[in-house]
């Protein structure tokens, strides 16, 4: 089987076949960077980094397997890393001690010698003790999933409070994963407290550097966590004022490269970053668009999902995931074109339930209808009621969407029926705007309304009707 990333996931061994191809990307010896004084988290990066996959499969299908790993191969891609190889094992569960078995982790080890990996990605979360023997054992960085994505994460955050979020998340990551370096690998313990954070002086007498890593690690979490709920406050302050005019908020959220910032480009214009890349925004982006009833809403786009996201990651990203639980619809976005679409919105469903985003009134939107084939889209369409197909290329459907996104928004709660002098089309226009208009007629006294709108506007309408 070919995937065209150059690997075959389903291979669980290593042929002779393409070991000249991968000797040949062997990396020249001496050129890497000296690994004494980076911090932990520099060292657990992933970029330029030549790696070797693996997987454990347990439950599920082969095809599941390998569709698992050929996106672990894209995130890899994605962080910067060349993928030389990938192997998954069948198992009933991970090994508690090494993740895969310990003959299999002796393999890896020759896989890694052979193809000149300096890096090891696992295709999960690992415990400490599994990262650390498996590393013990094929003598060469190891990383996981999390980790992984966690560090694409960190190469894609933009704003501040991004970046703090994501920090936090990988400080608590790696606490309980440091180890003391020096008694395996190359990587010995520094003269100084290592990384420009700690700087001379911090180290006290006596203390080891995995212990002086761990206390520079903790004050940078409390930092953090202090900087991360000035901007919850901010944040919060920005969504209440958007609250106070009574416009529907609407989010967009789906699977990472399902499409979600083309579609809230193509439906307000925003020139938002779009890229055939894995989490390529990161910070919520919020817009005005008029929906085809007159009535207005906010959209805002925000981070994508995966699989196995994280949950600290999930947990540090609860200010961006606001813009979603807060939400009176979810325009929940799936990739048409995807090998499994179905099992994309059990992920971002099984996420959306993680942030208490459940109740949320929810349309699954199927994009790229431009292209798949009429009849699996037709059998998508038909296994999820009330979802709706659009292409945000080309434009078809939208013009459906918009409409579903109309008839799902939350009614105003009073409705009235009231005649507004002419001079008052200030406040017809903030009906049209922000109520339901239901009929609208023109008298000689003013206009007739009937709408519904927010108890707020309802007694400002009153106070100037014509009696
Ligand atoms: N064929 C086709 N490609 C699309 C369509 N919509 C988006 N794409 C492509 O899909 C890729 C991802 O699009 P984005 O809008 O960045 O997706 P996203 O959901 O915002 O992705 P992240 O922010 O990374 O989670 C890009 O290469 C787009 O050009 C569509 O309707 N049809
Ligand atoms: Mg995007």
């Amino acid at each position: 089987m070919s995937d065209g990333l150059g690997f075959d996931p389903a291979r669980t061994n290593v042929g002779d076949l393409d070991l000249a191809d991968r000797q040949a990307l062997r990396r020249v010896a001496g050129l890497s960077t000296e690994l004494t004084d980076v911090t932990e988290v520099e060292y657990r990066q992933v970029r330029l980094e030549q790696v070797v996959l693996v997987g454990v499969w347990t439950t599920g299908t082969v095809d599941q397997a390998e569709r698992s790993l050929t996106e672990l191969a894209r995130l890899a891609e994605t962080a910067g890393a060349l993928v030389l190889d990938g192997v998954i094992q069948r198992r009933d569960r991970p090994d508690p001690a090494t993740y895969i078995g310990s003959g299999k982790a002796r393999e890896l080890r020759e896989i890694v010698v052979a193809s000149g990996a300096d890096t090891v990605i696992c295709d999960g979360e690992l415990s400490p003790g599994q990262l650390r023997h498996l590393e013990d054992v094929v003598q060469v960085k190891v990383v996981d999933r999390t980790w992984l994505i966690l560090d694409i994460f960190a190469q894609h955050a933009r704003s501040r409070a991004g970046k703090a979020q994501v920090a936090l998340a990988q400080m608590e990551y790696l606490l309980p994963r440091l180890r003391g370096w020096g008694e395996s690998l190359s990587r010995q313990a520094g003269g100084r407290a290592g990384g420009a954070a700690g700087g001379v002086g911090t180290r006290g007498p006596g203390e080891t550097k995995i212990e002086t890593d761990r206390r520079r690690i903790r004050s940078q979490m409390t930092r953090l966590r202090r900087d991360l709920a000035d901007f919850d406050r901010i944040g919060r302050t920005q969504r209440r004022a958007r609250r106070r005019s009574h416009t529907p908020a609407v989010a967009l959220a789906g699977y990472t490269n399902a499409g979600k910032s083309s579609l809230l480009n193509r439906i307000t214009g925003a020139g938002v970053l779009v890229e055939d890349a894995l989490f390529a925004t990161l910070d919520p982006t919020v817009r005005r668009a008029k929906m085809p009833s007159g009535r207005e809403i906010t959209l805002a786009d925000t981070v994508g999902f995966v699989r196995h996201l994280p949950h600290n990651l999930v947990e540090a990203f609860r200010t961006t995931l606001a813009e979603v639980c807060e939400a009176d619809v979810i325009v929940h976005v799936v990739d048409a074109s995807d090998a499994a679409p179905r099992e994309q919105i059990a992920a971002v469903r099984d996420v959306l339930a993680q942030i208490g985003a459940r109740d949320v009134r929810e349309i699954i939107v199927f994009n790229k209808s431009d292209a798949v084939d009429e009849l699996t889209l037709t059998g998508l369409l038909q296994r999820e009621p009330g979802s709706v197909a659009v292409s945000a290329a080309t434009g078809e459907g939208i013009a459906g969407l918009l409409n579903a996104i109309d008839q799902a928004l939350p009614h105003p709660s009073e409705e009235v029926d009231l005649v507004i002098p002419y001079a008052r089309g200030d406040l017809i226009a903030r009906v049209h705007r922000d109520g339901e208009l239901l009929d609208e007629q023109h008298s000689e006294q003013g206009t007739r309304l009937k709408a519904r709108v927010e108890p707020g506007l309802a007694a400002e309408l009153a106070a100037v009707a014509v009696r």
